[in-house]
């Protein structure tokens, strides 16, 4: 009886929530930067009137402190199969691909998430995630090794499987069996203390790279970070310290501005913990670096054309100011930011104008009851207060910034490169579905945003 489901929303927001609630009390740090985010949230809000209202007439005012992604990797193919499955489970599919081999990280990912507006609205949570290429390592002893190791863990419950399939078979799942979905789900992304290999196996994967060791030497692929919003970012990097917290060196992404663009992110050090090591001689014990937080603000999607612009500004500043692994250059590199994306215009007209991002557009009042007298082009109703539009949020990722993210928490003698070809063909079969196109997302909600006004103002839209 579908009438009796929950919503795939409804799962996706008990999930974020017992993540959350997980990750808090695994990572005593992470705990501590969530308080300083709402208390730098709290004094924006105060001092912002203005922003506090549009929060709270959009409905975002009340799960602001709600984390807004996570990040996992993952070992073989099956595994990334299944976890598009789980996914889909609480509306997640997997949106664009990410090469990070570029950047020297063995990977290449997707974001699961939700996409449409009203799903995004009640919950926008995603999961950054990776699959491990274990074609990357070199020497190919090690390589057989480790798929060995990786083929025998089962990362998902045996419950948590046959939930999925009953989503699948039944179209939905009852409020019980979402309840019981979310504890097993959740089992997945669990840190676990004991490693399934040796110190000296360990210790080999880890000098084919420090990823390698995390993706292959445990039971499963903990989750590795999650990301609440933060209202003022700058803010929050430069505090964060005073709480005895380690951000890394810079803010990924596009600098301070106006008019907030695609995504600007940070992220504290990831911690070293304890871990016991398999082996003959009974367990040993060792650390491994993994875990962490980050905060994210958001900006308005950009167009393919304020996309190129965006990667064409941020490469010539990158290939300017190289930041040193302790952070020497920092502030150079930020000045240079601010510098250069002066060329991409900071003011939303300018932005809509150009082309350069999306937009929702809406009839106002006066446009409705100005019926029938309309000029039909946008503009014109724009200019004249009959059509209005707000900025459509990106809600994807950054390859250069998660290689920045990636990068910081992974040590700075790492920088490797891989001579390889992308390879998404193989990541989509692997994926068991083809991975959807951002900006063609964007580009329709636009489009039926503006079809929608257009009705509204009674013209046949362009
Ligand atoms: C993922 C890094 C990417 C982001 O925010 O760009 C990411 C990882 O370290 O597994 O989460
Ligand atoms: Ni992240």
């Amino acid at each position: 009886m579908p009438g009796a489901f929950v919503s795939t929303d409804r799962i996706r927001s008990l999930f974020t929530d017992a993540m959350s609630q997980m990750y808090r009390t695994e990572v005593p740090q992470y705990g501590a930067l969530i308080e300083l985010v709402g208390e730098v949230n709290a004094e924006v809000l105060a001092k912002d009137r203005g922003l506090s209202e549009r929060l709270r007439r959009a409905g975002e005012l009340e799960r602001i402190d709600v984390e807004r992604h996570g990040a996992i990797r993952l070992g073989t193919e099956e595994e990334l199969f299944t976890i598009r499955r789980l996914f889909a489970v609480m509306g997640m599919q997997p949106v664009g691909y990410y090469d990070l081999s570029v950047a020297g990280v063995p990977v290449h990912s997707t974001c699961f998430r939700p996409i449409g507006e009203a799903a995004l609205n009640v919950n926008p949570f995603r999961v950054f995630t990776s699959l491990l290429r274990l074609e990357l390592i070199e020497e190919e002893e090690l390589r057989a090794e480790a798929a060995d190791i990786l083929a025998k863990r089962q990362i998902y419950t045996p419950r948590a499987i046959k939930l999925i399939e009953q989503h699948e078979k039944a179209g939905g799942l009852t409020e019980a069996e979402a309840a019981e979905f979310v504890a097993e789900a959740l089992e997945t992304f669990r840190w676990h203390g004991e490693a399934t290999v040796s110190a000296e196996t360990y210790k080999r994967l880890h000098d084919a790279h420090r990823l390698i060791a995390d993706v292959v030497s445990f039971k499963g692929p903990h989750i590795n970070h999650l990301t609440p919003r933060t209202l003022d970012i700058d803010e929050v990097q430069r505090r964060m310290p005073e709480r005895g917290i380690t951000p890394k060196a810079v803010i990924e992404g596009p600098p301070r501005r106006n008019c907030d663009i695609l995504l600007r992110q940070t992220s504290f050090k990831a911690l070293e913990e304890p871990i016991a090591f398999t082996g003959e001689a009974g367990t040993r014990s060792g650390t491994h670096t993994a875990r962490f937080g980050e905060i994210e603000q958001r900006g308005v999607a950009l167009t393919a054309k304020g996309r190129a612009l965006y990667d064409r500004l941020l490469a010539s500043v990158r290939g300017e100011v190289q930041v040193g692994a302790s952070g020497a250059k920092a502030g150079d590199y930020d000045a240079e930011l601010a510098e250069r994306f002066k060329a991409l215009p900071d003011s939303w007209e300018e932005l809509r104008r150009e082309g350069l991002a999306f937009f929702h557009y809406s009839a106002t009042p006066e446009g409705i009851a100005a019926r029938g007298e309309l000029p039909s082009d946008p503009d014109a109703l724009i200019a004249k207060g009959y059509l209005r539009f707000d900025p459509i949020i990106y809600e994807d990722f950054l390859p250069v910034s998660a290689a920045g993210i990636f990068q910081s928490n992974l040590g700075t003698d790492q920088q490797q490169n891989y001579a390889t070809r992308s390879n998404r063909d193989v990541f989509e079969e692997a994926l068991g579905a083809d991975v959807q196109d951002e900006l063609a997302l964007y580009d329709e909600r636009q489009a039926a945003s503006l079809d929608m006004a257009m009705e509204k103002l009674g013209l046949s839209s362009l």
